[in-house]
Formats: C-alpha cells, structure tokens, sequence
C-alpha cells in the first residue's frame, strides 16, 4: 500500500501538469486541450489534494503508531481564505504548479482568482482558528479542527450609495475540489425530545433522552498541511442532512410538499453561519448549530477512544478538547450524558474525567458578549442537557455555600442559571467550571478577565486562569502574501524564519542599512502597486501609489473606534480647506469591514466613511494631500493584498476593550508602524518592537477604568477643543450628507447623547497629536524605514506556532511527534 501511496506523490512539473490534464479527464469530464482558468484551477486543486491526501494518510498512520494524545479544537467558526497558494506553498511545489500552469497559459495568481474564500466566521477568532490548524500542522502536534461546513458563509459586502448591502455568499455554488465528502461515515444527532426517568438492571436509578428528532451529521474533511513537513492534519466540518430523505408514508398519501418538509428543516441546521461577532442573538437555530457540531464531534472523539479498548478514566490522557470561546460549550454536559446515560459512569467519576478533558478559551472582555441561553429554549431543545446543568449547579452551588457561607449574593453571581424573570443558561460559567484551564488571549486580556468578569470564580479556582497571546501564520501572513520581502528577508538571513520567527531578530543590526532600507521601501512600493492594480480591476478604485498608506481594516464595531480614525479625516480635511498647504504628507486613508446586518450605527458609520470619502476625494483642494478609499467586502484574501502595502496600522480601539487583535500582528509582521492604544496585544507588540518604533496614544486601561468612575463628559471636551468642535460640527451640518442634517445625528447621539460608550472624544486630541508625529516621521524617510524593519524584527513572538506551543506546553499537554 505504501507504494500506491508513493505513485501518487510525484512534485514535478511533468507529474503536476500529468495530474492536471488526467482530472480534466476523470474529475472534471472535459478535454484537458479546452481548459479555461477555473478548469485549471479546479484540476489543479484536485492534483494538490491527491497529494495532500497522501500524506494526510502518512501522518495520521504515524500519529496512531505513536499512541499520540489529540487535541480536538472545537469552533464554530474557520476563516480559511483560499488555499491554493497556500497549499502549493506548504507541499513545497509553488514554482512546480506555477511552470505547470505556464504550460496552458495561466498563472497561479490566476489561477487562483477563480476560487472561492472559505468564509466560514466573522472575523479574528475564526482567522485565529486556521492560522492555529496551521501551526499545529507544521509543529507535528496530533490534531483536528472540527466545525460546520456552512453553505453560505459570511455574507459578501457591497457597497451601494455609500451603504452597505448584504448578499449571499454562495461559496459552494461551483463545488469545492479541496474537499472530502465522507457520506459512509455520518452520526445521529438527537434534538428536543424529554428525559425519562426508569431503573437499570441493576436496579440504580437511571435517565434517558428519548422521543427525539433526529439528523445526520456528515463529516466533510479539508486537509491542512504543514510547512513542508509532509505532515497534513484535517479539519472536519459537519454538514447536516436528514435522516430521512423524504417521508415515504406523507409522499405516498400525494402530500409531496410536506414529506420534503423534514429534510428541508434538517438541512438548514448547516446552511447559513450566523454574522453576528459578539452580540448574542438567542436564536434557537444557532443552539441547534451549536449542538449538532458538538454531538457529532465527540461521537467521533468517542469512535477513536473506544478503538483503544481503555477505560474511560483514560480518555484525558488520549484526547484534550480545546473551547473556542463558548460557542462549543454544550460540550461539557454532553460528554456527562454519554457517560452517564450511555455508559453507566457515575456522576463522580464522569464529572472527574469532564474537567480533564476541556479547556476553555475566552475572547471577550466585554460582559454584553458573554453568551447566555433563555432557559426554555434550551430545555425544549436540549432537555436532558439541562437537567445535567442543573446537578451541575446544584453541586457547585453546594461547594460555594460551603466555602462562603451566608454569601447570598456570591451564590446568585456565581450560579450557571441566572434567576431572573426569564432565566438563563450563563455558558461561560458552566465552561469555566467543566474545564481544566481558563486562558485569555494576549497578557492584559488574561488579566482583565481575572479583575472582572472571573473574579468570583479566580477566589475559587486561583490556579485554573492563565493566558496564551494569539498568533497569526508567518505561512501566510508573510512568506505568501508578501513574496517580495520574503525573498528579500531570506537572502539576509536565511529561510528558517519561516517556522521559526524569533529569527526575525536578525534583521536588527540591517535597520540602518541605507542599501536595506531601499530595498525595504522598494518592497512596499511593489506591494503598494500591486494593491493599486487589484481595487482598480476588483472594484473600479483608482488609488495613488507612493503616498501614506494609512490603514483600518476589521469588523466596524463602535469599540473599534473607526470614528475617531474619521474624525482625524475630517480634522484634516478642515486644515487643508482653511490652506491648502498646511498638511506636509500626502495620506491615503484606507477603510475595510464589515458590519453585523442588524447592527445598525455600524452600518452608519460605513456610510460616514463613504460619505468624508466622497466629498473629500473630489474636492481639488483637499485630495492632493488626502483621500479615503472604503474597499468593500473585507475577507482573508483581499487582507493579503492590503496588509503588505500598508504603512500605518490604525489599532485605536478603547483601552480594555480589545481582547488582543491578530491584524495588529500581520501589519506590524509586514513592516508597518501602528497608530495604537495601549490595548490588547498592541502592549506586547510595544514590547517586542519598541515604543519608539510606534505611535502610542491616548488613555490605558486603568486610565479609563478612572474616567468613568470620576463621570465623563463628553460635551465639555468636544467645546474645549477647537479642531475637534469643527470636524462634529461638519457631520452634523449636512457638510458630508449633501445637506441632510438627520443622516449622522445617530452617530452624533452615540457620542454625545448616550454618553460615548467607548470614549471617542476623550481620545481624539491625543490621537490627533500622534497622528501629526506620524507626519513628522513618515518624512524622515530612513526613520521610518528603520522603525519599519525593526517592527518586522520584533515580531517573532506573534508567530502561531508559538501560541500552539503555549497551548501545547502548558495546557494540552501534548508535544509535537517525530517522525516514525
Ligand atoms: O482571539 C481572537 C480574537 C481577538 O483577537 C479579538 O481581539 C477579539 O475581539 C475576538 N473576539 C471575538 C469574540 N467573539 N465572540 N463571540 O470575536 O477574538
């Protein structure tokens, strides 16, 4: 057999184009001499996965020999982009394919224009999802990432009259060559139903969940492979399908309609990924995702174990199952009732092996986030889970009242049910209590969550909180996206940076190297045409090429603060309206993101943006010097064409408010200087690349924690300062709106009126000083190429497979294999 595997391996040219011209024939049913550029990439899709798939077989054969414990990583979301390039890459055959494809007439970059990105989450705990898959594949450390296979993704973002319009995003439409459908290998997943109460044979008492609905949950495999290690792990993504096509007995009598009725209702289970980042939106569809995902991986994870013939009190020695964030949480209370229910463990020793078993990581600092379920929705869809949750709490709260007594209101804090008039299942508390570890996801963020929303649980459970910073792919955050200084890094110091980033320190004695720092600004200059190159063709969007490339890409979020970055916009605006040559750099103000489809002054401010943008860009005064550009639906591939040209990373959002932030990796990573707060894992990039190497502003954590505990106001800061009175006198005069003075009163009401949540107007003139040191910088040329590459040299921590070898050291207990 491993010969069959060998003949399927060839990495040359002449395999390569083999394979393409045979899948012409045997996949695609179509004369190999007519190909067109999505035929070839399709074949050329199916010619990398025979190759994948082979050595997806090897590693999974030799991570069995070895007895490997497995993390399973449980998200609900995976932003995977597109992954030709990548995987071509990862194989080691980019230039092979690239000569393969040359022989018909196409190259890869076109190639790879015919594919769809894999939008399957919002934003960066999706993106930290892949990037982390990646890591684990190239560190060798035994894997899955288990998801749903979603048939429309993230909704595609269009920009109509400055607003934003949501369209589907049918990424399936033409199929997807990367994957494998795995029908002979579909689970039972049970839904509503009641529990039963009835005595075992040996006479104990026992319950059941019975009188169910029922779905199937099909296993879709993606493959991802390491960085040319030959490994290749799988991510397994559920698609639901009913467990009866259609009902023979409704079909019989003539209803035709309502005996489709069931597998249409089963499938939608799977259809559609909810694009709401952090709102919680209560609706029953989403537990029922939630659910279904989580019943079918464990039924999986319980496949693999019980192969081994162990006792159960094993399987934390042979499985860790990773919680992103509290989506998978359900988890918990299922793996109880498969032992309990099917298995006949008792409460104590099932509890035992559940805390062993999970590990929890939290996203969010913000309380609103926090997911929570009505508690009748839950018991209609999932009642027997319920009745788990609340022996859970039962005992909890017996623990509680034991440790404080007389503690009334710890208890009620501290309960997983929230008694209120509707009550609700607070499920970070139950992924707190079922889990081993708590982590955060960059150093403040640990902390934060410890003083607030865990502060009950940190006095109970002091050892079980901890924090792993986030980490982004230096695979495709650099070595793909940004192919020029790629090159350009490795011939100064060699290739290993690629899966070793701390190497990147190397570059530092190069930072005042005038002939390095040419090459470096010619490195950006390439990259800045090829983003000029791809909005003209993508969106009709002529961009200027060697100004300031300033950038705020990310979901638009209030926190986020894309309104003050607008505010700066419109403060330049009146500069150079009131003379023309008062502003020394000329700046191009690049937006990205999209907003949540109900949140509507996200979608205002999207308006705000295109509206400066519009006015400014055609005002012969002004756009000499400035210009705003809103580069519509914001996705992973469109980021690997912005990220490498940018020069400022806007990273602004409120101190305390960002958990930690990955796109604040990926610019600094690619040479860019930040504009930031001293939030989220901006602190640790400070630290790495030094504070003099960015634009620090504004209010801390603390600072903040202060203001609005002395009373904030913010009407008295906007009458005391003269430039900022300006720039909101113009959003509210109609000046951006063609008159109309209503359009961003809602965004003036959030300021001012409902108290500026997220302390816009308190930052604004320290963000606009800093602003104008960029200025300064941004003209001292070999200033900023020096700080440009030594944010590139610093960046080495925030590469993920450090992150996975945090996890890997201090949480999972896992190390990566050898090969056999
Ligand atoms: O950890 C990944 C990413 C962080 O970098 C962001 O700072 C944080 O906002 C984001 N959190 C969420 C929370 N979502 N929910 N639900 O997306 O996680």
């Amino acid at each position: 057999s491993n010969e069959l595997l060998e003949e399927m391996g060839g990495m040359d040219v002449e395999a390569l184009t083999h394979s393409i011209c045979r899948h012409h024939l045997s996949n695609l049913g179509r004369d190999y001499g007519r190909s067109d550029l999505f035929s070839l990439y399709q074949a050329l899709a199916y010619t990398l996965r025979d190759r994948l798939v082979r050595n997806w077989v090897k590693t999974q054969r030799s991570y069995y020999n070895q007895n490997a414990k497995s993390v399973y990583y449980l998200s609900l979301e995976f932003l995977a982009g597109k992954s030709l390039s990548s995987n071509a890459l990862c194989l080691g055959v980019e230039k092979a394919a690239e000569e393969a494809l040359a022989k018909f007439g196409v190259t890869m970059e076109e190639a790879e224009s015919a594919e769809a990105d894999a939008g399957l989450g919002n934003g960066g705990l999706g993106r930290l999802a892949s990037c982390f898959l990646d890591s684990m594949a190239t560190l060798g450390i035994p894997g899955y990432g288990y998801g749903i296979r979603y048939e429309y993704g993230i909704f595609k973002q269009a920009i109509e009259n400055g607003e934003q319009v949501e369209l589907p995003d049918d990424w399936l439409h033409f199929g997807n060559p990367w994957e494998f459908c795995r029908r002979g290998f579909m689970f039972t997943v049970h839904l509503y139903g009641r529990e039963e109460k009835y005595t075992h044979d040996d006479g104990s008492e026992k319950h059941r969940w019975t009188d169910t609905a029922k779905v199937m949950a099909m296993p879709v495999d993606m493959l991802i492979p390491g960085y040319k290690n030959g490994n290749v792990i799988n991510m397994r993504l559920w698609e639901a399908q009913p467990a009866r096509r259609f009902n023979l007995d409704l079909f019989n009598s003539g209803d035709y309609i309502r005996s489709m009725e069931d597998a249409v209702r089963s499938e939608t289970i799977s259809k559609v990924l909810y694009p709401s980042d952090r709102l919680t939106e209560g609706r029953e569809l989403r537990l029922v995702q939630q659910y279904f995902f989580v019943s079918a991986t464990i039924q999986d994870m319980m496949r693999r174990f019980k192969k081994l013939k162990l006792d159960f009190s094993e399987l934390p020695n042979r499985a860790v199952v990773q919680l992103n964030e509290t989506h998978p949480a359900i988890a918990i209370p299922e793996l109880m009732r498969i032992l309990i229910d099917e298995h006949m463990l008792n409460w104590d020793e099932s509890w035992r092996i559940c805390r062993r078993t999970f590990a929890y990581t939290n996203h969010t600092v913000m309380p609103e986030a926090l997911e929570t379920w009505p508690l009748d929705m839950m018991s209609k869809v999932l009642p027997r889970h319920v009745s788990i949750i609340f022996e859970i709490n039962r005992r909890f709260m017996e623990e509680v009242k034991s440790r404080f007594p007389g503690d009334e209101d710890r208890l009620k804090r501290m309960s997983i049910i929230e008694d209120c008039e509707h009550p609700q299942v607070r499920m970070a508390w139950l992924a707190v209590l079922g889990s081993f570890t708590v982590n955060g996801v960059s150093a403040l963020h640990g902390e934060l969550i410890k003083k607030n929303i865990f502060q009950d649980f940190v006095e109970m459970f002091p050892g079980r909180f901890t924090s792993v910073t986030n980490g982004i792919t230096p695979r495709r955050w650099l070595k793909q996206c940004n192919p020029g200084l790629s090159d350009l890094i490795t011939e100064k110091i060699g290739p290993e940076w690629v899966t070793d980033l701390s190497k990147l320190k190397k570059l530092e004695p190069l930072a005042d190297d005038a002939e390095f720092q040419n090459s470096w600004y010619n490195c950006k200059l390439q990259e800045k045409k090829r983003l000029v190159e791809y909005a003209r063709k993508e969106y009709g969007i002529y961009l200027p090429t060697d100004w300031l490339y300033d950038v705020q890409v990310k979901r638009i979020h209030e926190y986020k603060r894309q309104v003050l970055n607008i505010l700066h916009a419109i403060t330049l605006y009146c500069r150079l309206k009131n003379d023309p040559n008062s502003v020394a750099v000329a700046r191009l103000k690049i937006f990205g993101g999209k907003a949540a489809p109900g949140y509507f002054l996200a979608k205002r401010i999207i308006r705000l943006i295109n509206s400066v943008g519009a006015v400014v860009n055609s005002d012969p005064t002004v756009n000499h010097k400035l210009r705003i550009a809103f580069l519509p639906n914001y996705r992973v591939s469109q980021a690997e064409r912005i990220i490498p040209a940018t020069d400022l990373s806007e990273q602004i959002s409120l101190a305390g408010t960002e958990a930690s932030g990955t796109g604040n990796m990926k610019f600094a990573l690619n040479g860019a200087l930040t504009v930031g707060t001293l939030d989220g894992a901006n602190i640790e990039i400070m630290e790495e690349a030094g504070r003099e190497n960015m634009f620090i502003f504004g209010m801390d954590a603390e600072e903040v924690e202060r203001r609005k505990y002395n009373g904030y106001n913010p009407s008295e800061i906007a009458s005391a300062d003269k430039e900022l009175a300006e720039a909101l006198h113009y959003i509210g005069d109609g000046t951006f709106s063609e008159g109309d003075r209503e359009l961003f009163q809602p965004i003036l009401d959030s300021l001012f009126a409902n108290g500026d949540q997220y302390m816009v107007l308190a930052d604004y003139r320290a963000y606009v000083d800093v602003q104008d040191e960029v200025d300064k910088r941004w003209l001292d040329r070999k200033s900023w190429l020096r700080s440009s590459i030594l944010n590139t040299a610093g960046s080495g921590k925030f590469s993920s497979d450090r992150a996975i070898l945090d996890y890997a050291n201090s949480i999972w207990g896992v190390r990566p294999m050898g090969k056999e």
